[in-house]
């Protein structure tokens, strides 16, 4: 039995399995209850390793819409370097990389996946039942493009600016594709092997302009999933990418939420701090 839980018009719905009830259902109403995007097992795993894997989480339907609106965000980026005359704006190379950032406020579409069921019901599996949405980017690495991206923590980024901010918050990692190794898939290192679950200290690589908070030589693990897989992992998780070998371009969409709102001088919000969950409940979100 399945049903329909839709707080969207527009086509991210998600259906969730239903749990038979073992108590008899008086006639005429209909009992049903919601399974959650992650099992007990998964939220322990979650909080003991600083990671977990969703498999296909996401439906073709969602991926679909998801590159289709990437697809319309990067022919506005390579048109805004045409007219600049220039193959590089910002941190986004024409043809080879695109780090697509803070689009939601312009995509019904990103809108209804960014404050969806599927991140209410990880949000409240992980941080718990208050949350705010902070970050959504979507991170692009074209065909044979040797680019990495450095062992880091997300809280190791936030704290170059907000040093003060301790509280973890989580990653939501769609994969767009499927994720290999050789398409530059992320690799986790587990608490335990990275010596705990602390924010550490990042040094800056000139070269590549990285924050490195890890300089050990465990490769870590490689996130290898089919394209609608999440990895969920939290911000003192350390991570990394490797580059896209392949012939074929490599996408990831990730979402990111906090426990409370993060502030920057002045009580203005860090990037985002927009209400999200409250008691566990979705805010009507109006943008
Ligand atoms: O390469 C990716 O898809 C993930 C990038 C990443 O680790 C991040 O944005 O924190």
């Amino acid at each position: 039995m399945e049903t329909l839980l839709s707080n969207s018009a527009i086509g991210f719905d998600r259906v969730f399995d239903t749990v038979p009830l073992q108590t008899p259902i008086p006639e005429g109403q209909r009992a049903v209850m919601v399974v959650e995007a992650m099992t007990g097992e998964q939220q322990d795993q979650f909080h003991e390793l600083g990671y977990v894997i969703l498999p296909e989480a996401l439906g073709e339907h969602e991926l679909t819409l998801l590159r289709g609106e990437l697809d319309t965000f990067i022919g506005e980026i390579d048109a805004e370097m045409d007219a600049a005359n220039t193959d590089v704006i910002g941190l986004n190379h024409r043809a080879k990389r695109y780090f697509v950032a803070n689009r939601v406020g312009r995509s019904e579409l990103l809108a209804s996946f960014v404050y969806g069921d599927l991140m209410a019901s990880i949000c409240r599996s992980t941080i718990g039942p208050d949350a705010w949405f902070f970050l959504e980017q979507f991170v692009v690495k074209f065909a044979e493009v040797g680019m990495t991206f450095s062992w880091h923590q997300d809280s190791g980024y936030l704290k170059q600016s907000q040093p003060e901010h301790e509280r973890p918050y989580v990653t939501c990692w769609c994969a767009l594709d499927d994720m290999t190794e050789e398409n530059g898939t992320i690799y986790v290192l587990p608490y335990a092997r990275a010596g705990g679950r602390h924010i550490v200290d990042h040094r800056l690589d000139p070269e590549t302009n990285d924050y490195v908070g890890y300089w050990g030589d465990d490769p870590g693990d490689p996130v290898i999933v089919p394209a609608g897989s999440v990895a969920v992992f939290s911000s003192t998780l350390l991570h990394r990418s490797g580059p896209n070998r392949t012939d074929r371009p490599r996408r990831s969409y990730l979402c990111q939420y906090t426990a409370e709102p993060i502030l920057g001088p002045g009580g203005t919000p860090h990037l985002n701090a927009i209400p999200f969950l409250v008691d566990g409940e979705p805010v009507k979100v109006t943008s």
